[in-house]
C-alpha cells in the first residue's frame, strides 16, 4: 500500500489550498465543535478543478485493492458530478471503463422511470461522497443500495477528519465502517494534512490541527 503521506496526497491537498476548498481560521461544524479548519468541497467549481478533483478519486481508489465493486454510485445531490468525474478518470487514466449511476431525489413515474439514472445499479456499489462528519448522509446512501436490491461495496470520500462522535472512541468513518462492514477511503486524512503542513514549514497551523485531533480523535 503506498504511504499515507506519499507526495500525491500533498498534490491533492495543495490543490484543496488553491482552490480554498481547504481553509484555517476558526469554524463551527454541523455537530457545534469548533474547529480550526474547513473542507469546503463546493468551491470544486470549475471543470478543471472538477477534472483534477476526478482524478484523485480515480487513484486513491485504483489504489486501494480491498475495493472490491462493479458499479460508482454518486448520491443526489452531491455525490453526482464526483462519480461522474471518477468514472471518466478512471477511463481515461487507469483503463477502467467504470459503469456509473446516480439517484433521484424524486421518483419519476413517467419516461424511464425510476430512482437509479445511469448504469443499472447492479452488484457491488461504491458510493462516491465528500465529506462523512457524522455519517448521516452515508448510512443513507448504505439504505439506497439496500432497497435497489445491491450490495455496498465501500465507501470513498475526499477527507478524513478523523473525529469521533460523542461517546464514541470510532471515528466516525471508522463507525459506518464497522456498522456497515466495508471500507471507506479516504484520499486524505486529518493526518496528512498535519504531515503536509509540517512539510511546508506551516507548524503554526500543523499545531493547531494536532490540538484539534488531540480534542476530538480517538484516544
Ligand atoms: P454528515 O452527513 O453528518 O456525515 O456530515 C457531512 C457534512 O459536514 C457536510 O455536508 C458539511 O455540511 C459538513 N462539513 C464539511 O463539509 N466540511 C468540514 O470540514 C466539516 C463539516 C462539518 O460540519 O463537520
Amino acid at each position: 500500500a503506498p504511504p499515507a503521506d506519499s507526495n500525491w496526497r500533498h498534490d491533492f491537498l495543495s490543490f484543496c489550498l488553491d482552490c480554498e476548498v481547504l481553509r484555517f481560521g476558526e469554524f463551527t461544524l454541523k455537530s457545534g465543535r469548533s474547529s480550526p479548519y474547513f473542507f469546503n468541497a463546493g468551491l470544486f467549481n470549475t471543470g478543471l478543478r472538477l477534472a483534477k478533483l476526478g482524478s484523485y478519486y480515480a487513484r486513491a481508489i485504483a489504489e486501494s485493492p480491498e475495493l472490491k465493486w462493479d458499479v460508482l454510485l454518486g448520491p443526489a445531490y452531491k455525490g453526482i458530478p464526483l462519480a461522474a468525474a471518477t468514472s471518466m478518470c478512471l477511463a481515461t487514466e487507469h483503463g477502467i471503463d467504470a459503469k456509473y449511476c446516480f439517484n433521484r431525489k424524486e421518483a419519476k413515474d413517467h419516461g424511464e422511470g425510476g430512482v437509479i439514472v445511469g448504469s443499472p445499479l447492479i452488484g457491488r456499489a461504491l458510493i462516491i461522497d465528500d465529506v462523512i462528519t457524522a455519517g448521516t448522509a452515508a448510512r443513507e446512501s448504505a439504505a439506497l443500495v439496500a432497497a435497489q436490491g445491491a450490495e455496498l461495496a465501500g465507501l470513498v470520500v475526499a477527507l478524513d477528519r478523523e473525529e469521533c462522535g460523542t461517546g464514541s472512541n470510532l471515528t466516525a468513518i471508522g463507525q459506518v465502517a464497522d456498522e456497515l462492514k466495508v471500507p471507506v477511503v479516504p484520499i486524505v486524512t486529518l493526518t496528512d494534512l498535519i504531515g503536509f503542513l509540517e512539510a511546508r514549514g506551516r507548524s503554526a497551523d500543523a499545531e493547531l490541527l494536532r490540538e484539534h485531533k488531540a480534542k476530538y480523535g480517538p484516544k
